[in-house]
């Protein structure tokens, strides 16, 4: 049994503005209390449309402890069950998208179909009644290509993100995208950790020279990369007003959509700055239009070029240890050899993944130290890790609140 009131004190006891007490990046229970708090009661960038294709396409994937599996029914619809067999409650579908007309279950093949009724089991009694053993839902929601799945029995709410989202992402046609690569980095170390390091670029200039060749990582220190005035930003909107594209900025509780202009001259997040993939996914011919930057807390931020999308997803999977995956889309026409080369489209963020791996291990190492005190952030170059810590706080606090019944 977790301790709520314990795990409500080291929240309540942090010094704002300071990274958290050791024991929220280290402690077991902690974590136990991160997956029912956090990740059981937020909205998660599940993947895309484009990995689920009609009409057979199917996507499983784990939050935290618990697998999830996404379909789409005959009807095309876009649908999220708990990857967890009404039978014994074996794993139904192993991660990763697959291609599949039913769902089997692989240890006695029960069997269901898209929409998750239970269609066949083999050599059950007369009394078993197969409308009361379909895979149970998860919610579900989907913008401009986007899939968001929330274990919650009552997720929070939906459409200020999506009124904010749907407008700069459209523009990107994720559903006519593909899905180019797709890989998975484990670190060493707890999933605030690895959120904090993805929230900041105060590491960026020492920590990943190849980025700071297209990405803006003096502009993204601040709370948006917006700056009055400046009249490169200033050419920039109105280009992008040329081209129809709104811009932003728009920031919420848990999520920060933004389209801000990369380095002079540089037209993707590649390893040279030039386009990954000769066929946009935007629309119309104008493939100098930045980055749309769009994160959702707890665990994910995405870049999309006109070229391209990056996903990037930070899980706990125990203690110390987070699996990153990271996704590459591009135009579901583009042809490999001829319009794009994986190599190229993934070699700047794999390289960027790997070197922020070994930033946030060496973190945990010295957040691990009994001589390890919290220590001030930088509120111009930290901004938005003030602004995950202080959301995970009060998620955290709201939980103990409702869960123990008492006044917060
Ligand atoms: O959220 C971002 O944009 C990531 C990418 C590079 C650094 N970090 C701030
Ligand atoms: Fe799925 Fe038995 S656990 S068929
Ligand atoms: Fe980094």
């Amino acid at each position: 049994m977790l301790d709520l009131n314990r795990i409500g004190a080291l929240v309540s006891a942090r010094r704002p503005g300071h990274s958290l007490p050791q024991a929220l990046y280290n402690d077991p229970d902690v974590l136990e209390f991160d997956l029912q708090a956090i990740f059981g009661r937020s909205w998660i960038l599940a993947g895309f449309t484009c990995e689920i294709p009609r009409p057979r396409g199917v996507l499983a994937l784990d939050i935290g402890r618990s697998p999830v599996v996404i379909t789409r029914d005959r009807e095309g619809v876009v649908r999220a069950f708990h990857n967890s067999c009404r039978h014994r409650g074996a794993q139904v579908c192993a991660e990763g998208p697959s291609a599949r007309a039913r769902l089997t279950c692989p240890y006695h093949q029960w069997v269901y179909d898209l929409d998750g009724k239970l269609v066949h089991a083999r050599h059950m009694q007369e009394s078993f009644d197969p409308a009361e053993h379909a895979l149970k839902p998860v919610h579900v929601e989907v913008v401009a290509g986007a899939i968001f799945v929330c274990l919650a029995e009552n997720p929070p709410a939906f459409d200020r993100f999506r009124a904010d989202l749907e407008p700069l992402l459209a523009p990107h046609r994720l559903e006519e995208a593909k899905l180019a690569h797709r890989n998975t980095l484990v670190e060493k170390g707890n999933w605030k950790l690895v959120m904090e390091n993805a929230r900041e670029c105060y590491h960026c200039a020492s920590g990943h020279p190849e980025l700071c060749l297209t990405f803006p990582v003096e502009e993204a220190n601040g709370e948006h990369f917006a700056t009055e005035g400046d009249p490169r930003h200033e050419a920039f909107a109105a280009r992008l007003e040329a081209a129809g594209l709104p811009k932003g900025p728009h920031v919420g509780p848990w999520w920060q959509v933004e389209r801000f202009p990369l380095k002079e001259g540089q037209l993707s997040l590649t390893i040279d700055g030039k386009l990954a993939c000769n066929k946009l996914m935007i629309g119309g011919d104008e493939p100098d239009v930045g980055s749309l930057r769009w994160a959702i807390e707890p665990h994910s931020f995405c870049h999309s070029t006109a070229d391209t999308t990056v996903y990037f997803s930070a899980m706990p999977t125990a203690t110390g240890e987070t699996i990153v995956t990271c996704k590459w889309l591009v135009h579901k026409d583009a042809i490999e050899g001829v319009d794009y080369d994986v190599e190229r489209l993934i070699e700047l963020w794999n390289v960027t993944n790997m070197q922020d791996r070994d930033l946030v291990e060496n973190n945990q190492r010295g957040v691990n130290s009994v001589g390890y005190t919290p220590g001030p952030y930088s509120e111009s170059d930290e901004s938005y890790v003030l602004r995950f810590v202080d959301w995970y706080c009060d998620k955290a606090l709201d939980f103990v609140a409702e869960t123990t019944g008492t006044d917060r």
